[in-house]
């Protein structure tokens, strides 16, 4: 009985094991994926594109000028600025991350007519959601024997081919 009770705590601190694995694993994808999960958005022909942008929570969004005029980045509540001194010009990139769940609109100091929308969900991104499935594929049987007898073998008929090889190794 003593033996029985230490084979299953065995099983448990395996399955224990298993399972904070399983979790680390799952929780380094979702941080890998967190870390990676820079979003561009393009300003050109006086436009931010695309918008709305919609980003999961904690995203860092980079915006980045390809006109050849400059460009802000200015949220329309206060939230973030690029800045009016300092404008992006050509090549130039602007950084926000947003650690907030909203919408928040922005605009262009320079061109009030340029709006732009970064509406930010609680959800992670999709790819974090879905866990690799790590079960192996089934154990495939091995094909049954075939019960097809195998002919018997010809008859001897004595002196046939192999007197005749053995014959022309002799004489070689
Ligand atoms: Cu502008």
């Amino acid at each position: 009985m003593q033996a029985i009770g230490q084979v299953r705590r065995y099983h448990r601190a395996l399955w224990g094991t298993f399972l904070a694995l399983l979790i680390a694993g799952l929780l380094s994808i979702h941080l890998a994926t967190a870390v990676s999960a820079d979003v561009s958005v393009n300003i050109m022909n006086f436009s931010f594109q695309p918008t709305p942008l919609i980003i999961p929570i904690g995203t860092t969004v980079v915006w980045t000028n390809q006109d050849s005029v400059p460009h802000t980045v200015t949220s329309d509540t206060g939230v973030w600025d690029s800045g009016i001194g300092t404008p992006l010009q050509k090549g130039a990139s602007f950084k926000f991350t947003f650690n907030q769940v909203g919408t928040f609109p922005y605009h262009c100091m320079i061109h009030p007519n340029m709006h732009g929308m970064i509406v930010v969900t609680a959800g992670s991104a999709p790819a974090a959601t879905s866990a690799p499935t790590t079960a192996p594929p089934p154990a495939i049987a091995p094909p049954p024997a075939p019960t097809v007898a195998l002919p018997a073998a010809p008859p001897r008929t004595g002196g046939g081919g192999e007197d005749h090889f053995i014959r022309r190794l002799g004489d070689g």
